[in-house]
Order: structure tokens, then C-alpha cells, then sequence
């Protein structure tokens, strides 16, 4: 071992803990042949800062409900993350919100940096390392996510606080650089923290003006203090990112900030330290090499040959740092809520529900119930129905739209119901105004804090916000989206408005439960499916027009949802020769043909298929009894692209699909035009028993 204690003698501490988060990212970098060492070498006296003198973090228990939040928006810069977990020996929790004594990520995982199974992956992720609080690494996305926090505490505040018990006041401190100001993610997420005023929330912006292919000014030479101050923020500016008392100063300042979210524009230089490569984009995504290394090692006042050098100096002054404020701070907040519990059983018992992710007791209580209609009702319109049952059944789920509420159904109108806004954090309305790829990063920032938050918009613009829905479900949040006008029901709007590949590419996305159910009453299943999910995020996809209310009393229940796809109508004994398969508004039309090939003699089943992915998680067994193997006429019908049907329906089969655009036109001419009718439904059966 390297005689740490001499080498260090009477060095500065906080420039000790700096250079070690500097030293331990570039030889982690170096020993994985890849990844990010410049941003850390730079921004590790802003994380040291932040984290030892600023945080209100207990490492002994990273999930304390009222801790500040830390999000790294630059993920590629995780070796921040992991130098600074491992440092402050954050210890680990599992999914189930137990803590497994023993560190989140030690110094072999450092030395493992983006190895198989390291829990110092190349990248922050949220379901895989504890104290990570949300994934990065898709740019914008950390602090489009931190907008979606801040609105959760300052919910939480605004419920739960009583007078001497300010159960929620915990901040959000998102670090991102020049990546994330340039995505227009943080641009639509920013002007919504402006407008609600987030006085909760920090960005600080690693203004190294460096990106992968150089200087920034080959791309991007907007004043950005000044378009932050248009959208309503506090502006702040550090002229040196190793000023740790100035960085100290400017994070005081936020804290006191009332009525506006704070940005902190830090001038730092990419690679700080490294003689060669400082303020060059090489710095930003290449091992420095061993020799530049030992430059940089040799400028810090560093043992150049020392690997990993973590000395125990740096150790214990984290400990007398964010160790003992984050403990006494958890402590001290334990012992509140013991005596707000007192005072406020319920509501301290709703808040503990929240935390594990249960349902209040009656959460399903008065969910509708559709009768038998053969005009029946829209998916958007049953939808309405449910969300508002459930927003007050719990007092967590909440949502809204990207401006388009009237048209999704998906307003809160019951009394007291509220519209979040800066002056009414109880409002369970949230308008996201049309900005649907941050709707889906607030959704995550929500679901992180444990809310069930829903977002909706029409399923065509489920484009505009799918890599949130894509990290939704790396992340194994249960977050919702519901997305209405699901095909050609839009008629006259067009091609531009009619979703035709949006199913086969959500269903793509593993872990995510996509739903399209087929009448009202498999929309109130779904819904029942879906709040039951802890860890999975969900999709809606619901129509515009009205689809047939089924009669229950002749075709099976509705509870068939649950199981993803079930035998909704059968031929006579259970020995069908031909079966339907439909999902949606096409469930009714298969409804329609079976009922003709009924009357010709066909034996023909239909099953009604709302979710690919539940049905693949039953049992064989199950799966077998719905789609009989030997059974090898099946014609899938869906307004949608026929991608990825060929499983259902085997070599034999058919699908009634969509292999081209749409068209603008009354939906019943576009259901000729693209034969979604029973007629054709029939006919394609017939011909497939070679009856046609
Ligand atoms: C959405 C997205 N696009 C592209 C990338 C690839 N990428 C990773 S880092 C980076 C440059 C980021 O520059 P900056 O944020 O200034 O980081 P710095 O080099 O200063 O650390 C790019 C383009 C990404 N991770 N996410
Ligand atoms: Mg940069």
C-alpha cells in the first residue's frame, strides 16, 4: 500500500478530496480504455462543494425521503457520481427499498468503471446504482427531469407541511453542460420552471465551451444568461470552477432565492490540470493516456505512479462533512415525523403508502362500470371517466396534457380538483403546455418521487416524447402516458395525424406495457392493470371515436385485460377453425365478422388482444389455450403497421394492416379504403379455409 498518511501530511483537505475525484476518474477512464475524464477533472471542486459543505444528503440512507436531489444531466460524466458515492460511502438499497449494508459502489467497482455488472456503469443509471436519482446520459434528459422533482416537492410541501413541521423543503441540484443547454428538451423544460417559478430547483452549467467536435462556437453562440432570465430564472455566473468558496456563496444564494428557479453559469476548463489536452475537446471522451496522466497527476501535487489513490483523509473529511450534516439532518427529521405521525396519523401514513409505492386502501372505489351500448362510447371518454374516479381516490396521481386536455379527456373536473400553477401547488392538474418531450420528463422526475403521474397527448406526437417513455422504462418507473386519437379516427387530419408505426415501435421497447383496450369497459381494466404496476411504466393508447360498448352477459368479461389477450367470443364447443385477433377499435369489428362467418357456418373465435406484452408474460399453457397451435387460420386486425404480427399469426396467418401512410378523410372512407371492416375481415377468413 502506498504510505498514504506521509504523502499527504498538511495538505489542504478540501484540495486532497478535489484531486481524488480528479485522480480516481482518470485512472478509471484510462483502465477502461474509454470513457469521459475531462468534465470530472473540472467539476469536481463544484460536486466536492456541493456535497460535502451544501447537501442536505445522508449517505447511511440514500432514499430518506426529504434529501436533496442530485442529478449529473451530463451523465458522461459519471465518474463525478461514482468518485463521490464511493467517497462518501453512500450505501446500497434494493428495489424493494431495503438497505443492504454495504457500500453502493466500492473501489473495485472504480477500478471495474464499465465493466459487466460494475456498479460504475458508463453512464448514471437510476434502477442499477443506489444514489443515483435519475439515468443520464441522453442529453437534456437529467435536467428536463429535475423540472418534474422540483414540482413534486413543492407538492409534497404544500400537502403535507403543517405548521412546525416542514416535512418536505429539499432542493434540486442538476449539473449539465453545454449538451444539455443545447437540446431542446431543457428549453421547454426550462420555460416550464420559469413560468412555475421552481424556486427549489439549480441548474449549474458547466460552461467549458466544449463539445465532441470543439469549441462550441462552431455551433452555438446564443447569450444563454440572457435566455434564461427571459424564461424567468435567477442567473448566477462563477468565474472560476476551482473558486470553492464562491461556488459555496452562489449555492447559499439559490437556497434563498424565493419565486424563481436559479441557474449558475460555472466558466471551467475541460480537463483542468492536463498540460496537453486542457480546453480541448480531446479531453472530453478519450483515456488522457498514461504519460499525460502523470502530468496531470504531477500538477495536481499527486504521486504520479499512484492507481486509485482514495487516501483515508479523504474518507473521514467526508464524514465530518455531508456524513455528519446528512445524518443530523435525517435524524433530526425522523424525529419530526415521528411527531407529525402523532399529530397526523393519516397523513404521515399516506406519505409512508407513497414512499413503498402502495395504493391507498379504496383506490379502486366507484370505477366505472360501462352497459351494454352499440353506439357505445370513446376510449378518450371512458378514460376521462376513470382518471377522474382515481385522482381522488389517490391523492398521488395526477397529470395532464400538452395542451390538449379537452381533446384527451384527460381534465380533472371533479370539485377541488385545482390547476398547479405557481400560486397553487395543490392544483392535481398539470398543464404542460405543448411541450411534450418535457410532459414525459416531468412524468419521470414525478414518478422518481414516488407520484403515479400520468401525461397525454395524441399517440402520433408519443414521437415527441418517446426517449422519455424509452428511459421511463430503463428506469422501472410507473409512470403513464395516455395517448389518444390512436389511428385513423383522426379522419380528416391526415397522415400527419394518424399514428400508423407508433404501436410496433412502443411495443419494442422491453418492459414497457403498451394497452389498446377495445371498448369501455377493457379501458376501466386497463386501468385496473396498470395502477397495480410498481416498477413499469405504461402506454394508453385510446380512441377518438366511439367504439361499441360490448355486452358482457354475451361475450366474455372485460377482466380478460389482465392477461394481456383473452377468447372474447368462440365458436359453439370451443373448437374454432379460424381465429380473429383485434385490439382497439378493431375488436368490434372483428366482433361484427365473427358473427358472419357464425351465420355461414365458420367456426370462427375472436380474441381480443389489448397488450402483446402482458400476454407474453403469461404461461404457456394460458397463451396456448388462447392461440390453440394446431389452429393455424388467425387474421390479425389492427389500424396500425402490420410490423411484427407474424408472431401472433404463424406462417398461415394474415394481417389487416397499415404498410403505407394514411390519408385525409372521413374515417368511414378511410376504413374501406384500408379494410378495417367486418366484411373484409370475413372475407380474408374465408379465403384463408379456402372458402373464399
Ligand atoms: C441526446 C444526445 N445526443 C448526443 C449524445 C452524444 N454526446 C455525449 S457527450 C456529447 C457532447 C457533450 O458536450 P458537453 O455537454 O459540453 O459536455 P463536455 O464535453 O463539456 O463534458 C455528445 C454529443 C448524447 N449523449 N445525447
Ligand atoms: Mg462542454
Amino acid at each position: 500500500m502506498t504510505p498514504v498518511a506521509e504523502t499527504f501530511t498538511g495538505v489542504d483537505l478540501n484540495q486532497l478530496c478535489i484531486n481524488t475525484i480528479r485522480t480516481l476518474s482518470m485512472d478509471a477512464v484510462q483502465q477502461a480504455k474509454s470513457g469521459h475524464p475531462g468534465t470530472p477533472m473540472a467539476l469536481a471542486p463544484l460536486v466536492y462543494t456541493l456535497w460535502n459543505r451544501v447537501m442536505r444528503f445522508d449517505p447511511q440512507d440514500p432514499i430518506w425521503p426529504n434529501r436533496d436531489r442530485f442529478v449529473l444531466s451530463n451523465g458522461h460524466a459519471s465518474m463525478l457520481l461514482w468518485s463521490v458515492l464511493h467517497l462518501t460511502r453512500t450505501q446500497a438499497v434494493n428495489g424493494e427499498y431495503e438497505k443492504l449494508g454495504h457500500a453502493s459502489v466500492t473501489l473495485e467497482d472504480i477500478r471495474r468503471f464499465r465493466q459487466l455488472d460494475s456498479k460504475a456503469p458508463g453512464h448514471p443509471e437510476y434502477h442499477w446504482v443506489s444514489g443515483v436519482e435519475t439515468t443520464t446520459g441522453p442529453l437534456g434528459q437529467g435536467v428536463a427531469t429535475s423540472v418534474g422533482m422540483a414540482i413534486a416537492e413543492k407538492w409534497l410541501a404544500n400537502r403535507y407541511n403543517r405548521p412546525g413541521f416542514p416535512i418536505f423543503d429539499y432542493k434540486i441540484y442538476t449539473v449539465c453542460g453545454d449538451g444539455c443547454m443545447m437540446e431542446g428538451i431543457a428549453s421547454e423544460a426550462a420555460s416550464l420552471a420559469g413560468h412555475l417559478g421552481l424556486d427549489n430547483l439549480c441548474w449549474i452549467y458547466d460552461n467549458n465551451r466544449i463539445t465532441i467536435e470543439g469549441h462550441t462556437n462552431i455551433a452555438f453562440s446564443e447569450d444563454v444568461a440572457v435566455r434564461f432570465l427571459a424564461y424567468g430564472w435567477r442567473v448566477l455566473r462563477i468565474g472560476d470552477a476551482n473558486d470553492i468558496d464562491r461556488i459555496e456563496h452562489a449555492l447559499g444564494l439559490f437556497r434563498k432565492e424565493t419565486g424563481s428557479p436559479t441557474l449558475i453559469i460555472l466558466d471551467s476548463h475541460i480537463g483542468y490540470g492536463s498540460p496537453h489536452k486542457q480546453d480541448t475537446s480531446e479531453a472530453h471522451g478519450e483515456p488522457l493516456g498514461e504519460d499525460e496522466i502523470r502530468l496531470a497527476k504531477r500538477a495536481y501535487g499527486w504521486p504520479e505512479d499512484a492507481k486509485f489513490l482514495a487516501p483515508p483523509e479523504v474518507y473521514e473529511h467526508f464524514e465530518d462533512g455531508i456524513g455528519t450534516r446528512g445524518g443530523n439532518t435525517r435524524r433530526g427529521w425522523t424525529k419530526l415525523f415521528e411527531a407529525y405521525r402523532a399529530e397526523y396519523p393519516e397523513l404521515a401514513a399516506e406519505i409512508e403508502q407513497m414512499q413503498r409505492r402502495e395504493l391507498p386502501a379504496g383506490w379502486d372505489r366507484n370505477l366505472p362500470v360501462f352497459p351494454a351500448d352499440q353506439k357505445g362510447i370513446a376510449g378518450r371518454e371512458a378514460s376521462g371517466k376513470v382518471l377522474n374516479v382515481l385522482a381522488q381516490n389517490v391523492p398521488w396521481f395526477l397529470g395532464g396534457s400538452a395542451d390538449l386536455g379537452p381533446s384527451n379527456k384527460t381534465l380533472l373536473t371533479y370539485e377541488g380538483a385545482g390547476h398547479f400553477q405557481a400560486d397553487n401547488p395543490a392544483g392535481k392538474n398539470l398543464h404542460f403546455g405543448i411541450r411534450e418531450h418535457a410532459m414525459g420528463a416531468v412524468l419521470n422526475g414525478l414518478a422518481i418521487s414516488k407520484f403515479r403521474p400520468y401525461g397525454a397527448t395524441f399517440f402520433i406526437f408519443s414521437d415527441y416524447a418517446r426517449p422519455t417513455i424509452r428511459l421511463s422504462s430503463l428506469m422501472e418507473l410507473p409512470t403513464l402516458f395516455v395517448f389518444t386519437h390512436d389511428a385513423m379516427g383522426d379522419g380528416e387530419d391526415g397522415p400527419t395525424h394518424q399514428p400508423v408505426e407508433h404501436l410496433a415501435s412502443l411495443r419494442a421497447i422491453p418492459g414497457l406495457v403498451v394497452l389498446r383496450p377495445g371498448d369501455a369497459n377493457e379501458v376501466v381494466e386497463a386501468y385496473r392493470y396498470i395502477m397495480q404496476l410498481r416498477h413499469q411504466p405504461a402506454v394508453l393508447v385510446l380512441s377518438r371515436q366511439p367504439l361499441p360498448t360490448l355486452d358482457r352477459t354475451r361475450y366474455a368479461p372485460a377482466t380478460g385485460v389482465a392477461r394481456g389477450a383473452y377468447v372474447l367470443a368462440d365458436a359453439g364447443g370451443g373448437h374454432p377453425e379460424v381465429i380473429l385477433i383485434a385490439s382497439g377499435s378493431e375488436v368490434s369489428v372483428a366482433v361484427d365478422a365473427h358473427g358472419k362467418l357464425l351465420a355461414e357456418g365458420i367456426r370462427s373465435r375472436v380474441v381480443s388482444m389489448p397488450s402483446w406484452d402482458i400476454f407474453e408474460h403469461q404461461t404457456q399453457q394460458y397463451r396456448d389455450s388462447v392461440l390453440p397451435p394446431n389452429v393455424g387460420a388467425r387474421v390479425a386486425i389492427e389500424q396500425a403497421s402490420t410490423f411484427g404480427w407474424e408472431r401472433y399469426i404463424g406462417p398461415s396467418g394474415r394481417v389487416i394492416g397499415m404498410t403505407t401512410f394514411g390519408a385525409s378523410a372521413p374515417l368511414k372512407e378511410l376504413q374501406r379504403k384500408f379494410g378495417f371492416e367486418p366484411d373484409r375481415l370475413a372475407a380474408v377468413a374465408k379465403e384463408l379455409l379456402g372458402k373464399g
